[in-house]
C-alpha cells in the first residue's frame, strides 16, 4: 500500500508539472489511456491479498479521479491563456465614444439662446397635483384635459404633468416679479402615438412677468429664438388659439422642413408644423399666485422640444428619438 501511495504522489506531481496544454494531454495518455500507468494498476488488484483488496481499489479509484480532475483543470487554464494571446501585429480597434442625444443638443441650444435673452432655468416635478396642472392655470372643471382619457393619473389628484406650464405657477408662487424663466422638461399625455405625437414628450416652458410686458415682446422673443436656432431666413407664424391660462393666445408654427411649405403628409398638407403655444398670462392666473394683474403683465410660451429637434435635424418620425436605435443616434 505504501508503494501505491508513493506512486500516487509521483503521478500527481508529474501531471502538475506540465507546462502546456499539449504536455498535459501527453500526461493524460501516459497515465489514463487504455495502456496508461493508472489503468494498468487496476489489473494488479487481483494480485493483492484479499484483505487488502478493498483499500487498494479505493486508493486507485481516488487516484484516477484526482488525476482526471487535475488534467481537466490544467487544460482549461492553458486554453484560456491560449485565447488571451495578444497579436501585436493586428491594427488597433476604434473605441466608439458616447455622444449627446439629439434632444439634449436642442435642450442645450434652448438654454444658451434664452440665457442670452436673460432667461434663467427653472424646474418642477413630473408628478403633479391637479392644483398646479389645472386649477391654478384657470382650467375649467369641464376641460377634457382633466379626464383620464387625456391624462395619466398616478392616484386621485396626482397625475403625470400634461404640460410644463405647472412650472409657471411653482415659479411665481415662490417670490415677487419680475420673473424671466424657461423650464425644459418632460410631459405626458394619454395620446395615440403617430409620426408627430408620443405619450411622453418634452416641452420648454417660457415665462416673463414684469411691469408693461406686451404681446409684441412675446413675438419678438420667439422670432429671435427661431432665427438663432434655424437661421435668419426662418419663417414662423402666429395663429390665434385658445388656452385657459393665456389671453390672448396663439399657436406658433414653423414652415415644414420636409416640403419647404408646399404641403406634404408630415405637415398634413398645410406647409406648417405646429411647434408650440403662447400668449399673455391670464390675469386670473396672476391673481391665483398673488400677483396684482393691474400692475403686472406677462407672456408665456410652451414649445415642443421633439418638434424643434425634428425641424433642426430633418427627422420625419418623432418616435425615432425614443427607440435607441444606434443607426439613428450615430448620425448626430
Ligand atoms: C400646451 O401644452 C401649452 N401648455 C402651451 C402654452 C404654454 C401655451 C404657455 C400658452 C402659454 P399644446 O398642447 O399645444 O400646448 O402643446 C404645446 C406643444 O407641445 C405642441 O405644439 C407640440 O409641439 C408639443 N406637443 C404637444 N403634445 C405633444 C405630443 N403628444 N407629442 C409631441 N409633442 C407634443
Amino acid at each position: 500500500m505504501t508503494g501505491l501511495l508513493e506512486k500516487k504522489k509521483r503521478i500527481l506531481d508529474d501531471i502538475s508539472a506540465s507546462a502546456s496544454f499539449e504536455e498535459t494531454e501527453e500526461k493524460r495518455i501516459k497515465y489514463l489511456s487504455k495502456k496508461g500507468e493508472i489503468t494498468l494498476l487496476f489489473e494488479q488488484i487481483k494480485t493483492v491479498l484479499p484483505e487488502n483488496r478493498k483499500e487498494f481499489g479505493q486508493v486507485l479509484n481516488r487516484l484516477r479521479n484526482q488525476a482526471l480532475e487535475l488534467i481537466n483543470e490544467m487544460k482549461s487554464k492553458y486554453s484560456e491563456v491560449k485565447s488571451e494571446k495578444i497579436d501585436l501585429t493586428l491594427p488597433g480597434r476604434n473605441t466608439s465614444a458616447g455622444r449627446y442625444h439629439p434632444l439634449n443638443m436642442i435642450k442645450d441650444d434652448l438654454k444658451k439662446i434664452f440665457n442670452k435673452m436673460g432667461f434663467s432655468v427653472a424646474s418642477g416635478p413630473e408628478v403633479e397635483t391637479e392644483y398646479y396642472i389645472f386649477d391654478a392655470l384657470n382650467m375649467p372643471s369641464w376641460h377634457p384635459a382633466r379626464k383620464v382619457t387625456d391624462s395619466l393619473y398616478v392616484e386621485k389628484d396626482k397625475l403625470l404633468r400634461t404640460e410644463t406650464s405647472s412650472v409657471q405657477i411653482r415659479t411665481m408662487e415662490k417670490g415677487k416679479p419680475p420673473f424671466r424663466i424657461i423650464a425644459p422638461g418632460r410631459a405626458y399625455r394619454n395620446e395615440k402615438e403617430n409620426a408627430t405625437h408620443t405619450a411622453m414628450f418634452s416641452q420648454c416652458e417660457g415665462l416673463y412677468v414684469n411691469k408693461g410686458v406686451s404681446f409684441a415682446e412675446l413675438k419678438g422673443t420667439l422670432k429671435e429664438f427661431f432665427r438663432t436656432l434655424y437661421g435668419k431666413d426662418t419663417i414662423i407664424r402666429f395663429r390665434p388659439h385658445y388656452f385657459p391660462f393665456t389671453e390672448p393666445s396663439a399657436e406658433v408654427d414653423v414652415s415644414c422642413f420636409k416640403c419647404k411649405g408646399k404641403g406634404c403628409p408630415l405637415c398634413k398638407m398645410s406647409g406648417w408644423l405646429e411647434i408650440g403655444g403662447c400668449g399673455m398670462v391670464h390675469p386670473i392666473v396672476l391673481e391665483n399666485v398673488g400677483i396684482d394683474s393691474e400692475e403686472y403683465t406677462g407672456f408665456a410660451f410652451g414649445l415642443g422640444i421633439e418638434r424643434l429637434a425634428m425641424l433642426k435635424f430633418g427627422v420625419n418620425d418623432i418616435r425615432d428619438f425614443f427607440e435607441n436605435d444606434l443607426r439613428f443616434l450615430e448620425q448626430f
